[in-house]
């Protein structure tokens, strides 16, 4: 029982493996950290939890709202053995991860698209229904691209700082009309009654992986990846490996003007993918779709089986191998009609900001 996992001896005798879950100290990142322990606890009820707060505040794998800044000090405390297992909003998580690591389960997706959250004394109003100039806060790229080209009556500006932040900085100030956040994160907070309107794909698609959990861990710790597994949304998982798939080939980061939209029906998975210009005024976009055979071929060796980072055992290998050849094919073609122009130009001026 020696080596590097954290060990407790119980009053009968028993060893049992503590798993320790490494957690950033924002409210959203302790909330999702605290439902993944539910779970967890609700389906291996002997389970013993531990969550390290703060001392592993560096596991933040991009610096929201700075440039997409990966810093190799943040897998640190996993890599160390420090915590066993980590969870994320999976948009944040890069499309490849370092050698090492792996995300062990995607969990059912929350409502993947972007929210509209007005200024206490717009309340009633739409985007559409705002008053000329009216300034929105987001530091998102790809929302302001896409709402600049649909609502052009409107002024865009960043907002920075996390959620609570800008839910301060919206409602005790008179700088926003309104902000945009996703549904998703909005929910988690409890703050689901301040949403006025959700964004349909029409209005604004949504970014690769957003709404879902994603649980990182060591590639190399068996017990921990298949304890996490059984977390997996298999729908959830396929959708998600398309877009990281989409997103990989186009060789984008976080803060890249690209959007998706996917669907799953009847066995068919559909993937929309965009990019724009920092404006709007340009854009790439296209839908694809892939038939899903839940086979049960599994991979030859489990180290093989990793979709974008992603590692599902339990899900069927043809299965993934569709989703993410969906996404590959449907960046190819967009870069085949000059995407990647279209993301370097966008990438130079917003360097250049
Ligand atoms: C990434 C983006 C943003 C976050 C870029 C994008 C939004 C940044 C901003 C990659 N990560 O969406 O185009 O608004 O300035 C983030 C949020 C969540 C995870 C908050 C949000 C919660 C939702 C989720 C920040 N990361 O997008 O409102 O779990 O998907």
């Amino acid at each position: 029982m020696e080596g590097p996992f954290k060990y407790i001896r119980e009053g009968n005798g028993k060893v049992t493996r503590v798993i320790r879950m490494g957690t950033r100290k924002s409210q959203l990142a302790r909330i999702q950290t605290d439902s993944v322990a539910e779970k967890l606890k609700e389906l291996y009820p002997d389970l013993q939890l531990e969550i390290a707060a703060g001392n592993v505040s560096s596991l933040l794998l991009f610096q929201i709202g700075e440039k997409s800044l990966f810093t190799k000090e943040l897998e640190n405390a996993l890599e160390r053995n420090e915590v066993d297992l980590v969870v994320h909003s999976l948009k944040d998580l890069p499309t490849s991860l370092p050698p090492g690591f792996t995300i062990g389960a995607v969990l059912q997706r929350e409502n993947p698209h972007d929210a509209v959250v007005l200024h206490p004394k717009n309340a009633g109003l739409t985007l559409d229904g705002l008053p000329e100039k009216s300034v929105i806060g987001t530091s998102s790229l790809r929302r302001a691209a896409q709402l600049k080209k649909r609502f052009p009556q409107l002024e865009f500006e960043n907002i920075r700082g996390n959620l609570n932040t800008r839910l301060r900085k919206l409602d005790e100030k008179d700088d926003y009309a309104a902000i945009i956040l996703a549904a998703a994160g909005l929910k988690r907070m409890g703050w689901e009654t301040r949403i006025s309107q959700v964004l349909g794909p029409e209005d604004c698609m949504y970014a690769v992986g957003q709404g879902a959990l994603a649980i990182e861990v060591r590639a190399r710790d068996r017990d921990i990846l298949e304890m996490v597994s059984i977390l997996h949304h298999p729908d959830t998982v396929l959708r998600c490996i398309a877009e990281r798939a989409f997103l990989k080939q186009l060789e984008g980061g976080c803060s890249v003007p690209v959007a998706v939209y996917t669907e799953m029906k009847n066995s068919v998975l559909y993937l929309t993918g965009a990019v724009y210009s920092l404006d709007g005024s340009d854009c790439l976009k296209e839908t694809m779709q892939t038939n899903i055979e839940l086979d049960n071929k599994v991979p030859e060796s489990a180290e093989e089986n990793v979709h974008v980072g992603i590692t599902a055992n339990n899900i069927s290998q043809t299965a993934l191998d569709a989703a993410e050849r969906l996404g590959v094919v449907l960046a190819k073609i967009l870069l085949s009609k000059g995407a990647k122009d279209i993301l370097t130009t966008a990438r130079q001026l917003n360097d250049a900001r």
